[in-house]
């Protein structure tokens, strides 16, 4: 972690709600993850405005190659989070995000909303997008409302009437990743130019809240026993003490252990 200066990245995060992490991904990362992306394009559209009817999801992305494990639990990355999150907290969702020529705007949004607790308050999870492609204020970067973390829910004094005057571009060069606290307002922009503009995004939440995807069921559990402890515990192979996400009463990694059977299948 040579150069990174976690408490000036904590400080960001706290006051303006977001912060850049330059030279996250290298170049040599993000010719992986376009080659990992390649058989995946050009096959799903989204299926709302919000999806993005000209954007293309690869969801699970996190199991979709090396490249995505290593950079979910990149070093920097986890530093920063458990200075917000509470220790064993959970990968919620993982995704790339190719936005075409001609896309609109997404709605604006938080990550964190569907946890229906009133604002303001700490966020429940932390997301961060990364730039495959360069980002700019043309090609559909990603929007912020700097400060919109501390905002009160829609209607409060606080909260101006015109959203859309507060936004500002993330311009991030390829490789760089913005992270900002779930309780951000933001949006992917309208891509008014004429290539597509490729990013991915992971999100994180407390260990004790749900997960937006449900890693346990996507991903084979061949596949998990090949990944880190670490990735292992962010998929919810793991415990909120004393017991959240037991299976019936063991550890989930129990589950990972060869010749495991489902306790309600056992004969013995
Ligand atoms: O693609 C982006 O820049 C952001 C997308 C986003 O905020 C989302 O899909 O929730």
């Amino acid at each position: 972690m040579d150069g990174f200066d976690l408490e000036a990245h904590v400080g960001r995060l706290t006051d303006q709600g977001y912060t850049m992490i330059e030279d996250f991904a290298s170049a040599s990362d993000l010719t992986e993850i376009r080659a990992c992306l390649a058989p995946h394009q050009g096959r799903h559209r989204g299926r709302n405005d919000f999806e993005g009817l000209d954007t293309e999801r690869v969801y699970t992305l996190v199991a979709r190659g090396a490249v995505f494990e290593r950079l979910t639990a990149e070093p920097r990355l986890m530093a920063l989070l458990g200075r917000f999150l509470q220790p064993g907290f959970l990968l919620t969702a993982s995704q790339s995000i190719c936005i075409h020529p001609g896309e609109s705007p997404q709605p604006i949004h938080t990550d964190d909303g569907f946890y229906r607790i009133p604002r303001p308050r700490p966020a429940i999870s932390l997301s961060m997008v990364c730039a495959v492609d360069d980002f700019t204020a043309e090609n559909g970067g990603t929007e912020i409302i700097p400060g919109s973390h501390r905002w009160g829910d829609p209607g409060s004094p606080e909260r101006p009437e015109d959203l859309e005057a507060h936004l500002q571009p993330m311009v991030m060069k390829a490789g760089t990743c913005v992270v900002f606290q779930g309780t951000l307002l933001h949006r992917g922009g309208a891509n008014r130019s004429n290539a597509p503009r490729l990013g991915f995004t992971n999100q994180y939440c407390e260990p004790w809240a749900r997960a937006q995807e449900n890693f346990l069921l996507s991903i084979p559990p061949e596949q998990v026993k090949a990944m880190s402890p670490e990735l292992q515990s962010m998929l919810g192979y793991s415990i909120w003490p004393p017991f959240m996400g037991h299976v019936t009463a063991a550890h989930p990694l129990k589950t990972l252990e060869t010749g495991w059977v489902r306790p309600i299948e056992r004969t013995d």
